[in-house]
């Protein structure tokens, strides 16, 4: 089965760069917020960005604003466009304070979740089986994930990088056996936001790797349907040539989703 290209744009709660202002009301109101990160004139920004570009209609596009947001970007977004979640919760509702819950985004129509990202895994310090327990939480209640799994510098350089996203695959196995609402995004720790993007190399042969794993470890079907995206450092110049790659079925786009360039990575293929 061909596998749908698809596009993830990860904003953090970074700002956004270089969007055109279509009226001086929202060059001013711009003005106001730009500098400082993820505001909710930024976010409209990107939104109207996105709503007014073509999009190749054969890629799957899902953004992830801060939580903040996610609402006032629903509204706003064309629906053929997804929403994500950076991070959700995996108990129900309940007194679980600071959280969000995935029934929560549900009611909020946001149908996905980013999870694992390597910001949370080394800053928040979310172990693999924290992260394997809210993906399972996460696809069991109606969510989609975007599930990160990616080496350390000092990883790649002791040449542990697939010892070490086999163990992030294995603790997510030990949790789940419905893989049909799971993206994998492969991002190496040190490509993402330092503008070092992995070469085609390197990336086709971790992409082939964690392939290789889904078809011994889960299923054949699994292994021919889930799409593996590469992040890190992605931009319109370096998408191209990752995009021909067998085993690339898109990205997962930080920095760049931010700027008018992420409907060029978009339309990478076109
Ligand atoms: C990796 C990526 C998005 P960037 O974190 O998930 O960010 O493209 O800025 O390296």
């Amino acid at each position: 089965m061909a596998r749908k290209f698809f596009v993830g744009g990860n904003f953090k709660i970074r700002k956004q760069e270089g969007l055109h202002d279509p009226t001086p009301e929202r060059h001013a109101e711009k003005n106001h917020n730009t500098h400082r990160n993820g505001t909710s004139a930024s976010v409209k920004s990107i939104v109207e960005n996105l709503n007014n570009a073509t999009l190749d209609p054969s890629v799957e596009v899902v953004i992830s604003p801060p939580a903040l947001y996610l609402i006032l970007t629903r509204e706003l977004l064309k629906g053929e466009i997804g929403v994500a979640a950076q991070n959700v919760f995996d108990k129900p509702n309940g007194a679980f304070t600071g959280e969000i819950s995935v029934s929560q985004l549900i009611d909020s129509k946001i149908d996905w979740t980013i999870l694992g990202h390597s910001e949370r895994r080394t800053i928040l310090g979310e172990s693999d089986t924290t992260v394997a327990s809210k993906t399972a939480y996460a696809i069991a209640n109606g969510l989609s994930v975007m599930w990160c799994c990616g080496e350390s510098l000092e990883e790649r350089e002791a040449d542990k990088t697939v010892e070490v996203v086999t163990k992030q695959l294995d603790a997510l196995k030990a949790e789940i056996s419905d893989w049909s609402k799971i993206v994998i995004a492969y991002e190496p720790i040190w490509a993402i936001g330092t503008g070092k993007v992995a070469t085609t190399q390197q990336a086709q042969d971790v992409h082939a790797a964690i392939r290789n794993w889904l078809k011994t470890a889960v299923s054949d079907k699994a292994a021919d349907e889930t799409r593996i995206l590469y992040g890190g450092s992605v931009n319109e110049k370096n998408c191209g040539e990752l995009s021909k790659q067998p085993d690339i079925d898109g990205f997962l786009v930080g920095g760049a989703s931010l700027k008018p360039a992420f409907v060029d990575i978009i339309n990478c293929q076109q």
